[in-house]
Order: structure tokens, then sequence, then C-alpha cells
């Protein structure tokens, strides 16, 4: 077998055959035994889930075939349950070589309720092995590698930070535990086809950067379904394109040849052990099986295209390989492979009797089953400031409130970091030690003055890369970390989008409570700005809310925000925390600091005014606007308006809702995004649908014009509803 250090060509033999007692590369005789066992497995699972599937006993087969042996050696060369894993679908024969049986896995391909990895929700080869340290895998091609940063990241938090891993009791950390070793790696493999999704980039920048040990490895088969790899990738090699990024140790290799690859990835693994940086293995194997069994590759690749890579079939050059060395003979591989056989066969009847899971557990995972954030756990009373000198303590603004909450959970829990874009008060931070600067702290100021308090290591800035802040994230609160990221603006959440649709809220459920990810991402939302235009005055929250697993928060003024930050931060699910710029310094709304652990539940809506006569639900920027006009409504028309602020969109507080329209018996939904398909449509639809009988009057709807925001200011004001809009709605209904 050609190595790097034996550089004869694949396929010729060795002229001279190794003794006993002498290794290949560190592997003995013994665990190249057991490198065929391993590989011969996985290819034969493969087999057998195909027949399944043609059978129709199984509904998706995914296959690791030619990519048996970089897989074996990587699973050699790391350690199971120590280091960390965020492995590509085809890596069948890594998960095997870190202790996965067939059996669970063919559970996962029959959908069995024992199935270890998603009890029945995901397809099958997508890994999930919590006692292995495999994390949870999705179907999105690339979305894996920038969490495996963020994980690489966690690992050396805890290990800088050893206190930060301690248990404490009411909050998320009772429920996660954490483990961290100081010298692990993060593994994370892609596809030749992956490598042209922009998270890898993403992902490959970072790790560069931060010099940390993740290790990267692009299984390169030469197509992404059908696209062959000079498409996508420039020049035909990735390895050429990453070449430049500092910190690296590189390495190219023949991955179908398991003694070779076991030797780049002993090298590479102890590089990145040593703290040296991060590795980049960029293996070249082949795929024999067709991108799926809903491709036929013959459609796209010559015959003798294929006849080449067949040539190189790992299985088969393995076989020869120990028959040539005189490790196993003829009678020896036969015995093997009887061997497999025979437990493959108890391991499908095994499965192909497993029970299924029930209906009735859908809903289970979703969030957390631990920590109820409605529950009255998360529910304090604000401390009452004293007069200082015989003055009232003046109100503070919603901005310095949050900026206060966050500075107190700090103090309280080390594992919360901050970062995004321009969070830090100064990333060259010799510029705050010599105090030449005062630091900046965000764009709203919301961060200011924290890295200054608790140092770079826990407040620091992100790249400019939206998905980079989220998916990293994602990986770090995987690992027990409490991150409390910013998006700088909410009309820049699009490239988080991957991340925050398919990854984060999914992480519990799809795993069947195997990982978690709670983390908080605050978000800077919302117009009413004059001259903010179109890209600094989105709205969007429906979509979230539209978003199962997904916790959306949306205060209304600073003592709100203050309490819902802390249940953010304390509870087990991830939040998406919506902070309204126009609110950050209002006068509307200033409160004193109600103290370091006041709390408001999620869920629980608050009644600004109550009234007989006419219900508006709303939040955020329009609670002020329709207070002012009931206010006006009444003295001038004297209707008594009864206004519910939710605070919270999921949950949402429909008891409130349903008490306050069943004794108003008309209802008003007002908000800020554009009224089509927005977040109060589907208030709407319910108290039509639950409250019909109540209602003496249509639900009516006040929203924005189904436009984006304009930057004149007077197209500003015509597109987002004003006081005067609400007033001209509340009369009508109440004339109605
Ligand atoms: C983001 C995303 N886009 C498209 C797909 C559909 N898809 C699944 S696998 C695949 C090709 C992946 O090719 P490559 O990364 O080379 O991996 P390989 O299958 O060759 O091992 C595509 C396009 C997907 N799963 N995710
Ligand atoms: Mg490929």
């Amino acid at each position: 077998m050609a190595t790097k250090t034996d550089p004869k060509p694949a396929g010729v033999a060795d002229e001279k055959v190794r003794s006993e007692g002498e290794t290949y590369e560190g592997l003995s005789r013994e665990r190249l035994i057991e490198a065929y066992r391993i590989m011969y497995t996985s290819r034969r699972v493969d087999d057998r889930e195909i027949l399944l599937k043609r059978q129709q006993k199984i509904f998706f087969q995914i296959s690791g075939a030619g990519h048996e042996a970089v897989g074996t050696a990587a699973g050699f060369a790391l350690k199971s349950g120590y280091d960390w894993f965020y492995p590509y679908y085809r890596d069948r024969a890594l998960c095997l070589a870190l202790g996965a049986t067939p059996h669970e896995m063919l559970l996962m391909a029959v959908g069995a309720a024992a199935d270890p990895q998603s009890g029945g929700r995901q397809m099958p080869s997508h890994w999930s092995f919590p006692k292995f340290n495999v994390v949870t895998q999705s179907s999105p091609t690339g979305s894996q590698i920038l969490q495996a940063v963020g994980c690489a990241e966690g690992g050396r938090y805890f290990a800088r930070h050893p206190q930060a891993a301690k248990k404490s009791d009411g909050d998320y950390r009772q429920f996660k535990d954490v483990k961290f070793q100081g010298d692990e790696v993060t593994y994370v493999s892609l596809g030749d086809g992956a490598t042209s999704e922009g998270e890898f980039w993403e992902a490959m920048n970072t790790a560069s950067n931060r010099k940390l040990p993740v290790l990267f490895v692009v299984e390169d088969n030469g197509y992404a379904i059908s696209v062959p790899v000079e498409v996508q990738t420039a020049g035909g090699n990735i390895s050429r394109l990453v070449a430049g990024f500092p910190n690296f140790h590189f390495e190219e290799i023949d991955g179908t040849d398991p003694v070779a690859s076991y030797a780049a990835f002993a090298r590479t693994v102890a590089y990145c052990r040593a703290g040296e940086g991060p590795g980049f293995i960029h293996a070249h194997v082949i795929r024999p099986y067709s991108h799926s069994l809903s491709d036929d590759e013959r459609l796209y690749r010559p015959e003798a295209e294929r006849n080449l890579d067949a040539a190189r079939d790992p299985i088969t050059r393995m076989q020869m390989f120990l028959i040539r060395e005189g490790i196993l003979d003829e009678k020896g591989i036969n015995r093997l492979e009887k061997q497999v056989e025979d437990e493959l066969q108890v391991a499908v009847d095994q499965a192909l009797d497993a029970a299924p899971p029930t209906p009735d557990t859908i809903m289970q995972f979703i969030y957390s089953p631990d920590l109820d954030p409605t529950s009255s756990a998360l529910q304090t009373e604000p401390l009452s400031v004293a007069p200082v000198d015989g003055k009232k303590v003046a109100p503070k603004t919603m901005a310095d409130l949050i900026n206060a909450t966050l500075r107190d959970e700090m103090r309280r829990d080390e594992r919360i970091v901050i970062f995004g874009e321009d969070v830090a008060d100064a990333s060259r931070e010799q510029y705050l030690e010599e105090k030449l600067i005062k630091g900046k702290g965000g764009v709203f100021k919301l961060t200011y003055g924290l890295q200054n308090d608790f140092g770079s290591d826990r407040v620091f800035n992100s790249p400019l890369a939206e998905a980079n802040i989220v998916g990293r994230a994602i990986g770090m609160a995987t690992r027990g970390m409490k991150p409390v990221v910013e998006i700088q603006f909410f009309d820049y959440i699009w490239p988080a989008m991957m991340q925050l649709r398919d990854e984060l809220p999914l992480i519990r459920w799809r795993s069947n409570n195997g990982f978690s990810s709670p983390c908080v991402i605050r978000v800077a939302i919302g117009g009413y700005l004059t001259g903010g235009a179109i890209y600094h005055s989105q709205c969007g929250e429906s979509i979230f809310t539209h978003t199962p697993g997904m916790r959306v928060v949306f205060p209304s003024n600073a003592l709100d925000a203050a309490g819902l930050l802390r249940t953010a931060i304390r509870c087990d699910d991830p939040v998406l925390f919506l902070e309204h710029k126009r609110l950050y310094r209002e006068t509307f709304g200033r409160a004193p600091y109600p103290g370091p652990d006041y709390m408001i539940p999620f869920g629980k809506a608050k009644v600004v005014q109550s009234g007989t006569d006419l219900t508006v639900i709303t939040y955020g920027a329009v609670v002020p606007r329709a207070l002012q006009a009931a206010q006006k409504l009444e003295r001038e028309h004297g209707v008594k308006v009864e206004l519910i602020d939710l605070r919270c969109l999921n949950p949402f507080d429909w008891e409130t809702i349903a008490a306050s329209v069943s004794k108003t018996n008309r209802a008003i939904v007002a908000y800020e995004d554009t009224l089509s398909w927005g977040y109060g449509a589907e208030i709407a639809a319910r108290i039509a649908d639950q409250l019909f009988d109540h209602l003496d009057a249509p639900v009516r709807r006040v929203a924005a014009k189904d436009v984006f925001v304009a930057y004149q200011p007077i197209l500003e004001d015509a597109i987002l509803p004003q006081a005067e809009d609400l007033l001209r709605a509340m009369k009508e209904l109440a004339e109605y």
C-alpha cells in the first residue's frame, strides 16, 4: 500500500513481507484484521439495507460504500467518547470503529422506537451517539461544520475555565452535564460537493484564526450526485484552494488505503492534540453505489470511468493486502466474513422485530422536558428600589437594563459567553488595558463594558458572518456553554437561516433528547427609526414562531426586557430574543433595575390597561402606539380598550387573550410586521376559531402595508402602523 513513508504506487506489492510484530504505520496485524472486519461490516450493512429497501422493509438508504478505509482510519486515530465527532452521512465505518453496532444502525433504518439515534425521527445514516460524542447530524450538506468549530471552542473554554463546568441548581446547568478533555479533537467530515457551501469557508476561517483543534476531513469521491468536482471547485482540487489558510496541518491522501489513511490521521491528530491548530485531510475515495438508490450514475458516468473507481475499491484492496502480507489467508478471510454475516443476520432479524414509535410521542422533546420556562420556577418579583438621598432613583432605558442583566448573569454563570459583530469593547485589548480608548460594546452599545469586566475569553467579536455566529453558538451550547450571541440587525439574520431553521431548534427533537443546544440569539429588530429604510427596519418574527423548537420573545419595555432576558438565559431551550431598536432608549417603559434575580416566565402576557369594550392584542413597538390610541379613544368617545402586550410570542398567552375577548367580544390584533401572513394572522385565526360564539364583530388586524419600509420618513409613516391607524380601527370596531 502506498503511504507517505513508502511511496510505492497503489496496488504494487511490497517486496518484503513484514515479520510478526512489525507494524504498518503503527497498526499491528491484529489491528489490520480489525480494520478489515469494520470495513467489511460497513459494506455488508449497506448491502443488507439496500436489500431491505428493495423489499420495502425500510424507507430510505444511504451508503458509505467506498468510504470505508478512511472512516476506519479516522476511528482508529481518534478516541471514542473522548474526542468529538460531526460525521458526514457516508461515515458508517467511522461510527462502527467508534463502537456503534450494526443493530443500532438498522434500528434507525426501520425507524424503531428503540433507535438510539433519533427514535424513528431521522433517516438512516444521520449519526447520533451521545455515548461516543457523535453529535446528532442532519441532512443539509455543510451545516455541521460551523457547529464543529463551536464544539471545539467549547472544549477549549472549559479547559480554561474548569469552574464553569460545575453543575448548578435552578437553571439549565442542572440538566446539562459537561465533559471535556484538555487535548480533545473535534472531527468533522464533508463531501467534495459540500466544500462549495459558504459555511465551510466560514468554518475554515475561524478554525484557522483561533488555532482550534478541529480536524476537517473532505471525503472526495469526485461527485456531488451528478456534478463532478471540477464544477464545484475552482481548479478541481480543494487542497490547492485551502492551502493558504494559516495554522493548519494539511494532508492529501488516497482514502481507499487504510494504512496510508491511518498514517495521515495519526500525524494530523497529533498536531491538533498538541494545540498547534486545525488539521485538514483531503481523502480521495470512490462511490461505487451511485449517490443513492434514487440515482443511477450510469446516466452521467461512462463505464470506463466507473471501472477505474472499481479497481480502487477499498474492500477488495484490503483483502488483497491482508493476503499478500500473510496477515490472513483466504480461509481466514472467509471465516471473518462468515462471522460478520452471521452477526448481521441476527441484527437484521432483531431490527425487523423492533416496535415502531407510537404516534403519541411526536411532540416529545421539541422543548426541554426538564425545565418549563412558563413555570413559576422562573418567576420572581422585582426588587423595590429605595430612594437615594430622598430622591427617587431615575428609571433606566431598555438598553441600560439589558446591559445590566447581561452583566449580572455573566457574573453568576461562567458558562455565558457573548459574541457577535462589534459586541466587544475592542478586539485590540491592549488599547483597553492602556486606557487609550473607551470601547464600543455593540452598535447599539448593549454589550458595552462587558469585555472590560469579564475579559476577551468571554466577550469577543465574530467575523462579519451571521451563520458563523449561530453555527458556533450551537456547537458551544451542545457542550454545555451558554452563548448569548447578537445578530446586529434582524435584516441581516438570513445568512444564519439554515442554522436557525434546520439546526438550532431541531437538535433536541431529532436526537430524541440525546443532545440539546439552549442558547440565546439577541436580535435588534424593527422600524419607526426615521431613516432606517429597507435594510435596518424589518420585522419578520412569524418566520421564527413558525419553527417548532424555537422560543421567541419580544419585550416592549425595560422591565420586561430585563425579566425575560434573564429567563431566556437560564432556560433550557433555544431563545430568539427580539429587541426593538426604537424602544432601546425610548422614554416609554423605563424602569429602575429590578435586581439580579428578576425573571418573568415565558408565555405570560401583560394587561397594559384593562377595559370592557374591545381587546387589542399586540407587542413590541406597537404597544406604546396602541396605548396612545386607546387613551385618546377613551377620552374622546368613552370606549374602554383592554390592551394586551403579549411579550412572548412562542409560547404565547392564549388564556389571557381568551379571557379578555370573552369579556369584550371584540378583538384587534396589531403588529408592526407586514399584514399578510404575519404573526397576528395566527392569533386572529384562533380567536375566530375558538371564540366565535363570543364575538360581536369580525376580528381585525392592523399592521404594516405589504411592502418593505422605505427611507423617506413620509413613506415610512405611511407603511408602518401608526397610532392614528390604530385609533381608526378601534373606533370602527367599537361601533360595529
Ligand atoms: C444544503 C443542501 N443542498 C442540497 C442537498 C441535496 N444533496 C444531498 S447530498 C448532495 C450531494 C453531496 O455531495 P458531496 O458533498 O460530494 O457528498 P457525497 O454524497 O458525494 O458523499 C446533495 C446535492 C442537501 N442535502 N443539502
Ligand atoms: Mg462527493
